[in-house]
């Protein structure tokens, strides 16, 4: 297995085995869906790059039924309005400016584009979610960005003054053709703005379920640093940001165009200093992988003989992860909770456990919730007051397994 950047040599710290499609909740009835294909991750010897080792096709993970609705948080919601402020204040502010986004999926930062009269395109390949977007008045491109998608924006549009993306870039395993689309799309002076798991986070809360099928590699300043110089641009600007478990907006610049700010710099020694990329670093943070999935198992199980209720709460992507690695199905959990219309009536990949509506949370309260959607924590807890009334505890797995009373 090479490198998808620098085709060099990986090395394998983490194996999560045979694995289902993270997003692909089966109708319940159907057959089981296959495990398909190999969950491992490794870094890289020669650009450091962290990657997946095994790739999924990705008309087989983003396709018309693909079920993620990014406005289903309120704080994400808020984030992505006001990044979309933050853009026309700063970037967007020439004659008649042009921003283009990968993965707009339902609109939740062009919405606010669209409402401010800016010309934009969202490439979105998902087919559901983009025609969410476009209710919302978004304009909206069904298809892979690639390079030849770049070339054929550019002939219909001309050229971006910024590209944007969160969550989608490290979803793409071809960042090759990405880059030279990107470098025919945008204007000399264009940015590109994308913000993703960072993997600073990921080791330090050994945040495991962050790997799965759709995330293939996780970014760091370094590593995002060095693909930009391959192909001509600069790391000019990194921002930590509190969303999903911690992520880095990255901005890259052409080569010479902006001077990086001193935030980059820090966050280089920062990753330096920690040893982020080292294979030590690496398989201590797979050491205390294995440790929490053999007490979230022993925590399950003790409780499963205690006769407690236990559900779970939020049918992310990422619990296909958790919920398959650890070997816990509907024994042990007797439904997630998930307020996704396309989720709700159907099994979680793999380990089938029943996915219903909030409604079923309620009625009647479990004792313990597994917070799967633990990223949006804040914002569940504080609207969770009948658990809490109800004496409820919650179960967290991140940084490692332990109990929040509601
Ligand atoms: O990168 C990705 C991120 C952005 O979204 C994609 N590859 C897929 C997806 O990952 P995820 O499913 O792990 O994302 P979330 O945002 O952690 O998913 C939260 C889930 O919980 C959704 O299915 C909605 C649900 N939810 C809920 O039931 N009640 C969410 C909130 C906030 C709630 O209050
Ligand atoms: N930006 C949203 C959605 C993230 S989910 C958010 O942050 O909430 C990832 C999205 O990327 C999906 O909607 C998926 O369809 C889309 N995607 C995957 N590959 C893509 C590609 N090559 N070009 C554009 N979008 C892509
Ligand atoms: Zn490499």
């Amino acid at each position: 297995m090479a490198c998808r950047i620098c085709s060099g040599r990986l090395h394998p710290f983490a194996d999560f085995g045979s694995q289902p499609l993270s997003d692909a909740f089966a109708a319940p009835g159907g057959p089981p869906e296959p495990f398909a294909f190999r969950l491992a991750v490794g870094v890289c010897t020669g650009c450091s790059m962290v990657q997946l080792l095994e790739e999924v096709p990705r008309e087989r993970m983003f396709h018309a039924d693909y079920p993620y609705l990014s406005s289903g948080s309120s704080v994400m919601r808020a984030h992505f309005e006001s990044l979309a402020g933050r853009l026309l204040d700063t970037e967007l502010t020439g004659p008649d400016p042009f921003v283009v986004e990968l993965g707009c999926n339902d609109g939740a930062m062009l919405a606010a584009i669209a409402r401010a009269g800016v010309r934009h395109l969202g490439v979105e390949p998902s087919g559901g979610v983009a025609d969410v977007a476009a209710a919302k008045g978004v304009r909206v491109r069904k298809d892979f960005f690639e390079a030849a998608t770049a070339a054929a924006i550019l002939a219909e549009d001309g050229p971006a003054d910024v590209v944007y993306a969160a969550n989608t870039l490290c979803h793409i395993p071809y960042l090759d053709s990405i880059m030279k689309g990107l470098d025919a799309l945008l204007r000399p002076s264009g940015v590109f703005v994308f913000e993703d798991p960072y993997l600073g986070d990921i080791v330090e809360r050994a945040s495991f379920d962050q790997i799965y099928d759709e995330h293939f590699y996780f970014f760091s300043a370094t590593t995002v640093r060095g693909l930009a110089r391959r192909h001509g641009f600069e790391l000019v600007d990194v921002e930590r940001l509190p969303v999903h478990g911690g992520e880095v907006r990255y901005t890259l610049a052409r080569r010479g165009a902006r001077k990086p700010t001193p935030a980059v710099a820090a966050l280089l020694a920062a990753e330096e200093a920690a040893a982020l990329h080292e294979p030590a670093t690496l398989h201590r943070f797979a050491d205390r992988v294995a440790a929490t999935r053999e007490r979230l198992v022993e925590l399950l199980t003790g409780l499963r003989e205690q006769g407690a209720r236990v559900y779970g709460y939020g049918a992310t992507a990422k619990s296909a992860t958790v919920l398959n690695y650890c070997g816990i199905g509907p024994d042990l959990i007797t439904f997630v909770s998930d307020t996704t219309p396309a989720k709700q009536g159907r099994l979680t990949p793999g380990s089938r456990i029943p996915v219903r509506d909030p409604g079923a949370f309620a009625d009647p309260y479990p004792d313990y919730a597994v917070l799967f959607a633990w990223n949006h924590a804040e914002e569940i807890m504080a609207k969770e007051t009948g658990f809490a009334a109800a004496g409820g505890t919650w179960i967290l797995y991140v940084p490692e397994v332990h109990l929040v009373r509601a």
